[in-house]
């Protein structure tokens, strides 16, 4: 293969990206699937879903995601995932399959034929935007609407530090090719459902904050979730609000899984870089947003954290 799309006619295609599916994920892959179906390219179009999407991107074309997938594939298309171990179940078709191509904004993919990745750019989207371009295939308001959603919630819609003038860029060009900002935006940041904003407010009164490292910390159990009626995938505006606290250069929250485990994610404002400590724990990321998984308690990732933080102040 050459480009992204060179000799994938009558060929077996799915397109995914890694588990439990972001903005950035979701909007790049199903981008690409209503470009290649406009091709008359068949495609399967699949995730490692552990519970549901997230309802505030369902803006987007769910209808083309499906479980019904092959074993192989003569090409696999990934999108937004620097690991394979991040595809979760879809991980064992994309190793056997022929061909993968992937298309990406994290650090040194480990996998991979083709590897169409910049790591400094905004996101995903952007990555794809770019060879689209290039393809010059033809962008409508729904491509551009996905374009869009990962641009947005990648660059925290349009606030970290990784918002440049080409992401401005891209996203006047999406709005001349038809991309809804007013859907895209009251669905991810300007509603939310009673039960989530009551959980909000536990989460806001179990706040920590840790001077020397200016650590800002909460976290979420299950319990939480049983008791707010809310899911998982409905909580990752949670660490927007913490990271707002003003002393704070990096905000943490953990969630409890249902083994027992953890997931955190951590948010940096400035020099921190977060990435370094979430691969401490064998997470990924970016420098001012990442994640990973802990079998330890609240307390001892929290020092553990700590300390890390103060390995590079
Ligand atoms: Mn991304």
């Amino acid at each position: 293969m050459t480009n992204l799309i060179s000799n994938i006619k009558n060929k077996s295609i799915l397109i995914t990206g890694h588990i439990n599916p972001d903005g950035d994920a979701l909007g790049s892959a199903l981008a690409f699937a209503l470009l290649l179906k406009k091709e008359k390219i068949s495609v399967d179009v699949a995730f490692d879903i552990k519970s549901a999407l997230p309802s505030n991107l369902n803006h987007l074309p769910f209808e083309l995601i499906s479980d019904n997938t092959k074993e192989m594939y003569d090409v696999v298309y990934v999108f937004d995932c620097g690991n394979s171990s991040r595809l979760g179940n879809i991980e064992k078709i994309v190793l056997n399959s022929k061909h993968i191509v992937v298309v990406d904004h994290h650090i040194n993919p480990t996998f991979g034929d083709l590897q169409i990745i910049d790591s400094k750019a905004a996101s995903t989207t952007q990555v794809l935007f770019r060879e689209i371009k290039k393809l010059n295939l033809d962008i409508d308001s729904t491509v551009a609407t996905c374009l869009m959603t990962g641009l947005i919630t990648d660059t925290g819609r349009f606030q970290y530090s990784n918002t440049n003038s080409e992401v401005f860029q891209m996203a006047a060009e999406l709005m001349n090719y038809g991309a809804n900002l007013t859907l895209i935006s009251e669905n991810i940041y300007g509603t939310l459902e009673l039960n989530a904003m009551k959980l909000q407010s536990e989460i806001i009164s179990r706040i920590e904050v840790f001077e020397v490292e200016k650590l800002v910390v909460s976290y979420v159990l299950q319990t939480d979730y049983r008791k707010f009626k809310i899911q998982e995938q409905e909580t990752d505006f949670l660490i927007d609000t913490i990271r707002l606290v003003k002393s704070s250069e990096v905000a943490l929250l953990l969630k409890e899984q249902n083994d027992g485990t953890f997931k955190g994610s951590l948010r940096s404002r400035n020099s921190i870089d977060v990435q370094k400590i979430a691969s401490s724990f064998d997470g990924g990321g970016h420098k001012a947003a990442s994640g990973f998984s802990t079998k330890l308690d609240i307390k001892s990732c929290i020092n553990k954290i700590r300390n890390e933080i103060q390995r590079q102040i």
